[in-house]
């Protein structure tokens, strides 16, 4: 058992990095003995140094690799193949190598399993729908057994790992771990349906943190929002869905945190 901190989505943000890394015990660029880092992917884009993200993530996987378990979101994607939306910001051509050498050596990775004393969860991007689960994954029992697939179609550059939904445009219950937005895609389905393990994502949240809107009630029975963490709980049938994105936009969302277990990856 060690320290295991999940942290959402960082979009171009290298002081609230450096900030939050300080805040988990890193000191001189060092992470702590007791501590592994996951980042759920969407380094980079909407703030100030998305290349600065991307070398200090660099120094850390290459420097202490065991301790820090990178994702890609679908911002990262936007350089592992043919861009699928127009952005105004574009990662220098050094950093988009960097993120391409990263899958190559499969230091990146699409999932993840934590497992505790309590519970296994999958860590993805956006979320595993009970859609894509059920469709594209062949329903497995494991987050284990989740992540490895999800990791074989990374390396596979299956397209499937990639099929976006309405946030590009076109509601789909099975948008993929790299698009499904919580509130209309991810968390619907589940509700309809029994987690096999339970789960953690960046991407999106259910919650608007800056401009709270009502959520719907079946969701708002189920939810514990924490708001100086930025993290949001649906507790389902079988399992949780933990939503971890602070959805920083050009200036970051203040407070934030990553989400700490006491566990390990797998
Ligand atoms: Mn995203």
């Amino acid at each position: 058992m060690s320290r295991v901190a999940v942290m959402g989505d960082v979009a171009g943000h290298l002081t609230e990095l450096q900030v939050e890394l300080k805040r988990l015990g890193a000191r001189d660029d060092v992470l702590p003995d007791d501590l592994t880092v996951v980042q759920v992917g969407d380094l980079v884009h909407r703030g100030p140094d998305s290349d600065a993200v991307i070398a200090l993530v660099d120094h850390y996987l290459r420097n202490q690799p065991t301790q820090w378990v990178q994702l890609i979101g679908n911002h990262e994607a936007q350089y592992l193949h043919a861009p699928v939306f127009r952005w105004p910001q574009r990662l220098r051509r050094r950093s988009a190598a960097t993120l391409r050498r990263w899958v190559h050596h499969r230091s990146a990775r699409a999932g993840v399993a934590i497992v505790t004393d309590s519970e296994h969860l999958l860590v993805t991007h956006a979320g595993v729908t009970e859609a894509f689960w059920r469709v594209a994954l062949r329903a497995p029992e494991t987050a284990e057994e989740a992540a490895a697939a999800l990791n074989e179609m990374l390396v596979l550059h299956d397209d499937r790992l990639f099929r976006p939904g309405v946030m590009l445009g076109r509601h789909d219950p099975a948008a993929g771990p790299l698009w499904a937005q919580s509130l209309t895609e991810l968390v619907p389905g589940w509700l309809a349906g029994r987690l096999p393990f339970s789960q953690v994502y960046g991407h999106s949240t259910v919650n608007d943190w800056i401009d709270p809107v009502g959520l719907p009630p079946a969701i708002a029975h189920r939810i514990t929002s924490d708001h100086a963490s930025k993290h949001e709980i649906i507790t389902l049938d079988g399992g949780r869905l933990i939503g971890i994105d602070p959805g920083h936009h050009t200036n970051p969302v203040i407070p934030w945190r990553s989400l700490e277990l006491q566990g390990h990856v797998v």
